[in-house]
């Protein structure tokens, strides 16, 4: 009887890959309008590509009114004004080939924008043939059909006066639901994907692609969904019958990398999304890590690193060889890595953010790097609630503290640790006025001041940069088969302060080491490992004995 090996993954290029977003309205401006533009992105691809990424995951582009900076569609097949033309994407696209990498769009099918024509015939009457395109409910008692409450605040049902009935929004009222339950939409979607496929894009990341289908008769939720809805309107029941009809109808027709944003789903249901047999999706981004610190809506909880640490190893116990995962810690949603999960103090800035880099690029899972994470961009400071732009809060401010019973001060000291504008402030690419993101005087948000010395010109010029360390780990993980395709093992998960973890893929293991704290840790190699010699790290001479505050080592 032969042992019957570990059956091993799938060798595939999205499993390899180093993902790094681009947040356009952020990125660069090139027409001195204060907002960021695809022009602007064409500009910067060198200083991606030399960072050694593989794909490039592109925030919505689409034609919106940027009730939600873009994730409310209002065409599907048109570029954003204020971003370009269709002939810049065409150029982006072609320029990001030129270069060996590849292209995935974010493609938000959940809902679209109030102004999209869909919803302007919708809303007409409700006989028009495009009624069934979006939910509506007549109401009862003159009320709300539910208690569903909207993630930007109220209700998730506003009344259309025209037409005399309530329209589902499980975001702002600007971002009516589509009907995942209508043929013809469905397939409507599925033609705008194809659109945009048939141009040579790598695939999509997929937004809010957990909430599609509706809990069925749009029923109450119960108490325990209270302080996260959002478990509750992902479990619809039609939402893996969509997902495999996307797959079969669009996806499987084209060699193309899927992420889902899988908002509301526990770990334990990676697998029903990822597993190769089931043709769904290929990955999806889980909250678990990046939302450890988060309390109800806008608020803060404490949090410990075995904590961190759990949700890696069940995440990494959730999936086996027909599965794949991905690391994300960072995106436009929440804020900047380094202030988030490391210590931006000056002392501790440039140390913490080279170890989270080390802990992004070796876990197990396909990484995806934030724009401005390579250069260290910290959390804003942001002193009152009129330097906010994010619809989130801006409505969570009306509701809680204007409406509300929250103190100014409360709401606004939570949201300086959560707020989603903190990863949207603009790219820092030199010391000059705004960061060097826009020549115009005033960009669409506030710059953060610490451009005078945290910029992309400076770290590029600078060996010991957080830019080069992040360079040089993506090489050494393409380097070394076992970051990407070797098994995962916490070696200490009780541990407060050390995360200390092995990759281990045939005869080659890797350890990697983190000090996650300012203090000095007494260390000694673990047992299977005292042979091996430290072979990269964050602090410069030689790596062995004790850890120092923040120290990031990976032996072999
Ligand atoms: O802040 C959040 C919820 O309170 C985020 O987690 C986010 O709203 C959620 O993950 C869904 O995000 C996606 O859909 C939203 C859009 O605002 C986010 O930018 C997008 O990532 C609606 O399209
Ligand atoms: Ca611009």
């Amino acid at each position: 009887m032969t042992l019957s090996t570990v059956e091993q993954p799938s060798k595939i290029w999205w499993k390899e890959a180093v993902v790094y977003q681009i947040y356009p309205r952020s990125f660069k401006d090139s027409n001195a309008d204060g907002i960021g533009d695809i022009a602007g992105i064409i500009s910067r691809l060198d200083y991606i590509a030399d960072l050694g990424v593989d794909v490039i995951w592109l925030s919505p582009h689409f034609d919106s009114p940027n009730a939600d900076n873009g994730y409310d569609i209002r065409d599907y097949r048109k570029v954003m004004s204020e971003f370009g033309t269709m002939a810049d994407f065409d150029n982006l696209l072609r320029e990001i080939k030129a270069r060996g990498l590849r292209l995935i769009i974010d493609f938000v099918g959940n809902h679209t924008s109030d102004e999209h024509d869909w919803f302007e015939q919708s809303r007409r009457d409700q006989n028009d043939p495009m009624r069934d395109r979006y939910i509506w409910h007549p109401g009862i008692d003159g009320k709300e059909p539910n208690n569903w409450t909207s993630f930007f605040s109220g209700p998730t049902w506003t009344k259309d006066t025209g037409s005399g009935e309530y329209y589902l929004h499980l975001f702002s009222h600007k971002q009516p639901d589509l009907n995942w339950a209508d043929d013809a939409t469905r397939n409507a979607i599925y033609d705008d994907m194809r659109f945009w496929l048939d141009k040579g894009i790598d695939g999509f990341r997929l937004d809010v692609i957990t909430m599609i289908s509706k809990p069925l008769g749009l029923e109450d939720f119960g108490p325990q969904y209270d302080a996260d809805p959002a478990q509750y309107y992902a479990k619809g029941p039609e939402l893996h019958r969509y997902i495999q009809e996307m797959n079969q109808q669009v996806f499987s027709r084209y060699d193309i990398m899927t992420v889902g944003e899988a908002f509301g789903v526990p770990l334990t249901d990676t697998k029903l999304f990822v597993d190769d047999r089931r043709a769904e999706l290929n990955l999806i981004l889980n909250f678990d890590a990046v939302r450890i610190d988060r309390g109800e809506t806008w608020r803060r909880k404490d949090w410990t690193l075995p904590d961190l640490k759990a949700v890696f190893t069940n995440m990494n116990d959730s999936i086996d060889a027909h599965c794949w995962n991905t690391v994300a810690l960072s995106n436009h949603d929440n804020p900047r890595l380094v202030s988030h999960f490391g210590d931006d103090s000056p002392k501790w800035h440039d140390l913490s953010a080279k170890l989270l880099a080390t802990l992004q690029l070796t876990l197990r899972g396909t990484p995806f790097v934030y724009q401005g994470d390579e250069l260290g961009m910290t959390n804003f400071l942001f002193a009152d609630i009129g330097d906010y732009r994010d619809v989130e809060t801006l409505n969570a401010w009306d509701q809680d503290v204007v409406h509300g019973a929250t103190p100014p001060a409360e709401f606004l000291d939570h949201n300086r640790h959560t707020a989603r504008d903190h990863a949207r402030t603009p790219m820092q690419w030199t010391d000059a006025p705004h960061g060097g993101f826009t020549d115009g005087p005033t960009p669409w948000i506030a710059a953060n001041s610490n451009a005078s010395h945290i910029n992309a010109a400076a770290a590029t010029a600078d060996d010991a940069s957080i830019y080069h360390f992040y360079r040089r780990l993506i090489a050494l993980r393409r380097q070394m088969p076992a970051l990407i395709y070797g098994d995962y093992t916490d070696l200490c998960p009780d541990h407060p302060t050390l995360f200390m973890y092995s990759r281990r893929l045939d005869d080659a293991s890797v350890l990697v080491v983190l000090n996650v704290s300012s203090d000095p840790l007494p260390f000694a190699l673990p047992r299977g490992f005292d042979q091996s010699v430290a072979t990269f790290g964050n602090y410069s001479g030689d790596q062995c004995g004790d850890l120092r505050g923040w120290e990031a080592r990976i032996y072999q």
